[in-house]
């Protein structure tokens, strides 16, 4: 088994190695690999140093599997060049998420899709993977019919730069903007670029992916994604409308009885989701479940994970795993 860890240098790069190393993910072979401007670079995984290889080497040495973080338009390049090899790609980009010949994946919910000859495998975005974690019980038992969704993301989806630029504002030092403003004790309603509708790139992804992963155009879904100066991950608020009625107790033990969801609901000991908590942990988090009186069916959620792992890292190695698992790797 050999497997590359394709954007090795970047934030979800370092992450990816942390959950393969936590999962003990099995390899008789890693390889590191990045942009020929960080070619030879020097990384080190489980007291081992791997020098970092460009593309073009790694094609060449025909891994089985490839976890691609590298941004859109290297996967764009990439993607068809590795699978060609016989490389199976599992992308963290949005380059082949709404691609109809291209699967989109949590494997908790529709790794069922997956078959022995897919070749580019899509991670969808962090946003949507832990909104749909954590509906999928609640949609399997009432139905789903229409979900508002607000986001609360940390500079982390973002990258490096943005981490960079939050922290020298705090320090009152020089920042280098990647936002368009100060993102340190501000809050910014833009996420991705603004489309011809009004809504960003980032609100349409969760609207068509969550459609996608569920198989079910007919569920309604809005959303206003917001950026805010945390780094621990993303929060959401989530008003759900389900085509049956539900029991609030049962909609918690449904959460509690799904794997890779913690129930945190505890409000009169103050216990709820926050990024401070989920960071750098492989579970979604959900909490201040309450009945929304104004309609019928109809439930709020707080929902909170870590980005950078079941948003990205995670989900792409549980694929990675899956087809393990499954014989298809
Ligand atoms: C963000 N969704 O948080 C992006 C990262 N993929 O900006």
């Amino acid at each position: 088994m050999k497997l590359a860890v394709v954007g090795a240098t970047g934030l979800v790069g370092s992450e990816i190695l942390e959950v393969l190393e936590e999962h003990n993910f099995p390899f008789d072979e890693l390889l590191l690999v990045a942009s020929e401007r960080s070619a030879g670079k020097k990384i080190t995984f489980k007291g081992k140093e791997y020098t970092v290889i460009g593309l073009k080497q790694a094609v060449a040495e025909k891994p089985d599997i490839a976890i691609f973080s590298a941004g859109g338009n290297t996967s764009k390049e990439w993607a068809p060049l590795f699978a060609e090899a016989g490389t199976i790609v599992i992308d963290n980009s949005s380059a082949w998420r709404m691609d109809p010949s291209k699967k989109l994946v949590v494997p908790e919910i529709n790794g069922k899709v997956l078959r022995i000859d897919d070749r580019i495998i899509a991670n969808p975005n962090c946003s949507t993977i832990q909104m749909v974690l954590a509906l999928a019980p609640l949609r399997e038992k009432y139905g789903i019919k229409r979900i508002v969704v607000s986001t609360y993301q940390s500079v982390t989806g973002t990258g490096k730069d943005a981490v960079d630029q939050m922290m020298a504002e705090r320090k009152g030092e020089e920042a280098t903007m990647v936002y368009p403003y100060k993102i340190d004790l501000n809050v910014l309603p833009h996420i991705d670029v603004f489309q011809e509708n009004g809504y960003t790139k980032e609100e349409m992804k969760m609207i068509n992916e969550t459609k996608k992963i569920f198989g079910d155009d007919s569920i309604q879904v809005t959303a206003t994604a917001v950026r805010i100066p945390v780094m621990g991950g993303h929060s959401e608020s989530v008003n759900v409308e389900f085509h049956k009625d539900f029991d609030l107790d049962e909609v918690k033990r449904l959460l509690s009885n799904t794997p890779g969801v913690v129930l945190e609901d505890d409000p009169a000991n103050n216990v709820y989701p926050m990024p401070l908590n989920a960071h750098k942990k492989d579970e979604v988090f959900v909490g201040r479940l309450r009945r929304d009186d104004t309609q019928p069916n109809t439930l709020n959620m707080w929902i909170v994970a870590d980005n950078l792992r079941k948003g990205a890292a995670t989900n792409a190695v549980q694929i990675a795993e899956y087809l393990m698992e499954h014989s298809m790797a």
